[in-house]
Order: structure tokens, then C-alpha cells, then sequence
């Protein structure tokens, strides 16, 4: 087929489209998409400090970034193969059919090899072939009547494809995993509507700060695209140094009586005054009723957590013997970016440990590492206390300022405010804790517990003054013991971010 130089590369490109969308038509935005599984393929490819400084950082934003760079690449590498395989067909001479076969093969086969999926390579191979067979069409000018219908009923095609492709699309460049789930059933527990209820009432309203329960829950994790697990045939395997292998279903967890918990993830990329900190209701069991029915060996010290996406975590045991299997968050199914249809949440610690999609726990009779430790950061310990400033109102003189404050288990018992850049200070009025169940695996000594308040969850704070020029306000977080949170200040990298936060308000 012989076009013009220009010609060619538009139609090699709108070929490359082509693939990208076919592949995506089959596969959706799921691992098996060609362009996800090339963002993957690029995340192994990438330096630790930047894979680091880029999920860990930027998060969901991050995501999107990567997902777009890769769809981009993608596209440029499909036009490039169509360009190939039309200048093998104009230098052998062959047939157009022929040419828009080997363009079509060339394209699936990259497709393949990229993401292993037959059928989406397929499709994709064929759409981008019959591009490049509509394109030469128009490109020759021999367009009768009947090939004018085959090229109009081709775009109405293409008109369609893209609106079906349209809402998922959204929704993957969105990242809102929230939404993921949007149109399910709403809670009709009762308790878990009276303990929402509850976190309402004892919420501050403060623009700009996130009441106790999140409404927008941040998302960390490795992955271009989230699994997708499908929870019939889910399972969670306890192997390793126990008496005997568990392999449990989805019912085999939720048959089990339900806890409610509200529970606060931080991420150890988390910035000093980052909003990678919320809180959720989670319904869900103790993770140490099946720990005690698999029968840890006297050596197990330590576990291994798998997941659905590949990622690992290896952490202390009596972390784990704390720990919580959720299934539903704030009273609806767990959305699958929070790791649907189980994740782990490990009271105390960094997000890292609070694996989603979990699938094994494996019980190590030595230290393990992890995903995110081979690649240099320290999160599997107990998280940093933190006060967050992220509410600031003036008014003729009167200044309101609030947010919130973590400490993990050790909890939150004040947060102390200063306004003249740390010389004196004042407590703030902080919020009552949230209840928490008093579960039978609790720690008896652990005064939250007793108190039957969450023993892993932050409480919101405000101060409200009168000022007349500019001035520096800093907050400090205390813990329950009177530990006041440290001033040291350091990088999220690698242990997580420390310091008091501060900000210039000017009245
Ligand atoms: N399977 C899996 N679990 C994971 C991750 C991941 O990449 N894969 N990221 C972890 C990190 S770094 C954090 S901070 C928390 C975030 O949980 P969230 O996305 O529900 O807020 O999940 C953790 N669990
Ligand atoms: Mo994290």
C-alpha cells in the first residue's frame, strides 16, 4: 500500500489508537489491559527513589501520570510496528490484504507479549489492522458507494465503542476507588449506622479537615491497575510454621461474628502536613482466632503477608495477633482500591502492613523483607505521631484554626496549639475519642480498650483566637502517656515524615 510519507505515519498512529483501544474494550482497566501492563513493566523498570518518591509521594496521582505516560508510549509502539509491517509489505510487494493481515498480527503479537492476554491482543490486532485497511481506503480515494457504507458503519462502530469505553475510562483516570463501587447496597446494619452516627456528632466541622470518618479515603498502592479478585473463588491460605494449613473462602471470614472498628491508616510517604491519613469504620474478625486454629509453631516469630497483586509484607507476629480481616467499609462492601474483597488492617502501625487483596499469611520462623523495604523505606514498624493543620479561618480578627491528630495506639489524649511560633502554648479542644469494641482478643492493659474507645484512631482538634497581625501558629500532638510529639524534623523517606507543623496566618 503505498501512501505519502505523512500519510503513512497518521494512519501507522490512528492504527496504534487502534490496539490501545481494543485491548482496552476486552481487557478493561485491569492488569490484562496492554497499557497497564506496560505501566507495570515500567514500574520494574524504574529506580527505587523514584518508584519510591512517585507512589509513596504522589499516590493516586501518581497512577494516573503513569497510566497516561504508558498509553501514550503504547500507542507509539503499535503505530510503530503498523509502520513496520506496511514497509515489509511495500518492500515484499504483497497484496493490500495481505499487508493489513501482517499489520493486524504484527500488532496482536506485541500486544501479547506486552500483557499476555489472548483475547484483548486479538482484538486489538484486528482493530488495528482494519484501521489501517479503512484508512488506505480513504487514502487511495477509491471510496465507492459500498465502501462508504463499510467506513460509515465502522465509525458508528468506533462512535460506540468509545461510549462504552467512556464510563469505565472515567472512572480509571478518576482513580476515585471509592466511586469503584458507587450504586452498591448502603448499610442497613444497625450498629454500623449508629457508630457512623456517633463519629458524626463527635466530628468538628471544619472546612478543609476531613471529619472522623473520612469522606474521601486516600489510596497508596503499588499497582497501575488494582486487582481485580473475583471473591467466589477468593481465598486466604495460613501456611508456614504452623500445626495446620488453613485455606479459607470468603465465608469462611464473614461466617464469622463481625467487628466493627474504626481504624486510622496512615502512609509512611505520608508528608508532614500530607492528607495521606484517614479514618474508616471497618467491619470485619480478629485475625487471631485463625492464627489460633492453623497453631503457630514456638518458632514462628515473624509472617509474611501475600496479596492478589503480588505485593509482601513481612512483619513481627504480635503485629499480626492484633490484627483485623475487613470485608466492608463504612457499612458498604470493601471497594476494590481498598483491597476487595479482604484486606488486613494492623492497629499501630504504617498503611504498608495493612495489606489489600490479602491472600496468604505465612508464618516465618526468621525476619523477612518486604515489597517496600527492598526498595529502602522503613514502614513496617509503629506509626509516627502527627498533628495536621489543615483548617485556617479569619474573621475581622478572630482566627479558627483545626485539623487532626494520630498517634497509632499509643493515642492521642491532647493537641496543643501554638500561636507565636512555639514560644507558649494552649490545648486545643480536641474531639471525644471514638467508641471502639471491646473485643475478646484486647489487649486487658490497653487503657483504650478498657475505656471501650478505639484503641487506633485520631481525634479532631480547633483553637479559636483573636489576632491583629501576622503570626506563626505551630501544633503539636500529645500522647497518652504525656509524650509530647517530637520537633525533629525528617523526610517521609524513609521512615515516615517528622515534625511540628506550622503556617504563617495572617489575620
Ligand atoms: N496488596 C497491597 N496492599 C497494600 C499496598 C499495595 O501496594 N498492595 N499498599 C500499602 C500502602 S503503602 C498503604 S499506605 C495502604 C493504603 O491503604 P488504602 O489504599 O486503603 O488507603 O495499603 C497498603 N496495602
Ligand atoms: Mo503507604
Amino acid at each position: 500500500m503505498e501512501y505519502p510519507a505523512p500519510r503513512r505515519l497518521a494512519v501507522a498512529a490512528a492504527s496504534g489508537v487502534a490496539v490501545v483501544a481494543g485491548t482496552f474494550l476486552v481487557a478493561g482497566f485491569s492488569p490484562r489491559w496492554t497499557v497497564v501492563a506496560l505501566a507495570q513493566t515500567l514500574l520494574l523498570l524504574m529506580p527505587d527513589a523514584l518508584l519510591a518518591a512517585g507512589i509513596q509521594g504522589l499516590g493516586s496521582a501518581g497512577q494516573v501520570l503513569l497510566v497516561a505516560g504508558a498509553a501514550a508510549l503504547a500507542t507509539v509502539a503499535f503505530g510503530a510496528v503498523a509502520l513496520l509491517a506496511l514497509r515489509v509489505g511495500r518492500r515484499g510487494g504483497r497484496e493490500r490484504a495481505e499487508t493489513v493481515f501482517l499489520v493486524g498480527a504484527a500488532q496482536a503479537l506485541a500486544a501479547f507479549v506486552l500483557s499476555v492476554a489472548p483475547g484483548a491482543a486479538a482484538v486489538g490486532g484486528l482493530l488495528g489492522g482494519a484501521t489501517v485497511a479503512l484508512a488506505g481506503e480513504a487514502a487511495t480515494g477509491r471510496v465507492d458507494r459500498a465502501r462508504r457504507g463499510v467506513l460509515r458503519s465502522a465509525g458508528a462502530a468506533a462512535v460506540a465503542v468509545a461510549f462504552a469505553g467512556a464510563g469505565p475510562l472515567a472512572r480509571a483516570v478518576g482513580g476515585g476507588s471509592d466511586a469503584d463501587d458507587a450504586g452498591e447496597e448502603t448499610s442497613v446494619d444497625p450498629t454500623v449506622e449508629r457508630l457512623l452516627s456517633v463519629a458524626d456528632d463527635r466530628s468538628f466541622d471544619l472546612a478543609g479537615a476531613e471529619p472522623l470518618v473520612s469522606e474521601s479515603h486516600y489510596v497508596v498502592d503499588k499497582n497501575a491497575a488494582d486487582p481485580r479478585v473475583d471473591p467466589a473463588a477468593w481465598s486466604l491460605r495460613v501456611t508456614g510454621e504452623v500445626r495446620e494449613d488453613l485455606d479459607l473462602d470468603l465465608e469462611a471470614v464473614t461466617g464469622r461474628p463481625a467487628q466493627h472498628r474504626f481504624v486510622t491508616l496512615r502512609c509512611v510517604g505520608d508528608k508532614l502536613n500530607g492528607r495521606k491519613v484517614d479514618t474508616a469504620l471497618w467491619t470485619g474478625v480478629p485475625i487471631a482466632g485463625l492464627l489460633e486454629e492453623a497453631g503457630v509453631d514456638a518458632d514462628g516469630c515473624c509472617v509474611m503477608v501475600r496479596a492478589a497483586d503480588g505485593y509482601y509484607q513481612a512483619f513481627p507476629l504480635s503485629a499480626l495477633e492484633r490484627g483485623f480481616l475487613a470485608y466492608r467499609m463504612n457499612g458498604r462492601p470493601l471497594p476494590r482500591g481498598h483491597g476487595a474483597p479482604v484486606r488486613a488492617l494492623i492497629p499501630g502501625h504504617w498503611g504498608e502492613i495493612n495489606v489489600k487483596w490479602i491472600t496468604e499469611i505465612e508464618v516465618l520462623d526468621e525476619e523477612a523483607t518486604g515489597y517496600w523495604e527492598e526498595r529502602g523505606w522503613h514502614g513496617t514498624g509503629p506509626v509516627a505521631t502527627n498533628a495536621k493543620l489543615h483548617h485556617v479561618e479569619t474573621d475581622d480578627g478572630r482566627v479558627e484554626v483545626g485539623g487532626h491528630a494520630y498517634a497509632g495506639t499509643r493515642g492521642v489524649s491532647a493537641v496543643e496549639v501554638s500561636t507565636d511560633g512555639g514560644d507558649t502554648w494552649t490545648e486545643a479542644e480536641v474531639t471525644e475519642r471514638l467508641p471502639g469494641p471491646t473485643p475478646a482478643d484486647a489487649d486487658p492493659d490497653d487503657p483504650a480498650v478498657a475505656a471501650g474507645e478505639a484503641a487506633d484512631a485520631w481525634r479532631g482538634w480547633r483553637h479559636e483566637y483573636e489576632a491583629d497581625a501576622e503570626h506563626e501558629v505551630v501544633v503539636r500532638a500529645v500522647e497518652r502517656d504525656g509524650t509530647v510529639q517530637s520537633p525533629e524534623e525528617s523526610d517521609p523517606f524513609p521512615s515516615g515524615a517528622s515534625g511540628w507543623v506550622s503556617r504563617t496566618v495572617d489575620p
